[in-house]
């Protein structure tokens, strides 16, 4: 998969894909990702991406013509599955959205800022609106670094299979069940006794319960999406 990512603070961007699962899927060669500085598709001197809003109001608009000349360099370089922009007013990002995009071979992402984009973007180009939740950021980077990292888990062969994705929380609309590790016994606090039964169906069995246990107690809307 190729990401190319658009913004006004590719430094804030990069870091996060340069540690961890991130950072292994680029050296495995599996990921790709491209940081465009908006500014680099400006004409005057003083590297302008926004404007006043036309009918008044607080807060810039970043214009059309730096993200249309950013957008369409990269269009002719290659097609894209989506192009996705990043506003607290987009489609809540969830696994299933997450899974559906994992899937795909190369995406824009571009990053929103101040009041946002002028809507054009959005009529012409945007194909995919994305928000991390119902809260407002200063900008669309930290969302676009949280989405990264939940579609590059995804692809297959970023994972291994210990850490495979397939038994995550949300993967089938269920939280996941507790987990332990050594010591058994730690200060008179017991590991449950199943775990160590070596009684493999017993064991999926109780995580089977306990997951759906936690799931209503904690999020009993996510059992009846499924
Ligand atoms: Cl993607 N951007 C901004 N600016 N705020 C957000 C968001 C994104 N998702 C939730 N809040």
């Amino acid at each position: 998969m190729r990401i190319d990512i658009i913004t006004v603070l590719p430094e804030l961007l990069k870091s996060p894909f340069e540690a961890s699962i991130m950072k292994r899927a680029i050296e495995k060669g599996i990921v790709e990702v491209y940081f465009h500085n908006l500014r680099d598709y400006t004409t005057d001197k003083r590297r302008t991406i926004d404007d006043y809003q036309f009918g008044g109001g607080a807060g810039m608009v970043m214009m059309i013509e730096p993200i249309d000349k950013c957008i369409s360099k990269l269009k002719l370089e290659r097609d894209y599955d989506d192009i996705i922009y990043m506003t607290p007013d987009g489609e809540t990002l969830n696994q299933k959205m997450a899974n559906t995009v994992s899937l795909q071979k190369n995406i824009i992402i571009l990053c929103g800022h101040y009041k946002g984009v002028d809507q054009r973007v959005r009529d012409h180009f945007i194909t995919r609106e994305v928000s991390i939740g119902d809260y407002v950021l200063s900008g669309g980077e930290i969302g676009a670094i949280v989405f990264c990292d939940a579609i590059i888990r995804l692809i297959p062969g970023v994972l291994s299979d210990e850490t495979s994705a397939l038994t995550d929380s949300f993967q089938d609309n269920l939280l996941s069940p507790p987990i332990y590790t050594r010591p058994a016994n730690y200060n008179g606090w017991e590991v449950p006794d199943v775990l160590l039964s070596g009684h493999f169906a017993n064991i999926e069995k109780w995580r089977e319960e306990k997951a759906y246990e936690h799931t209503l107690n904690r999020r009993p809307d996510l059992l009846d999406e499924s």
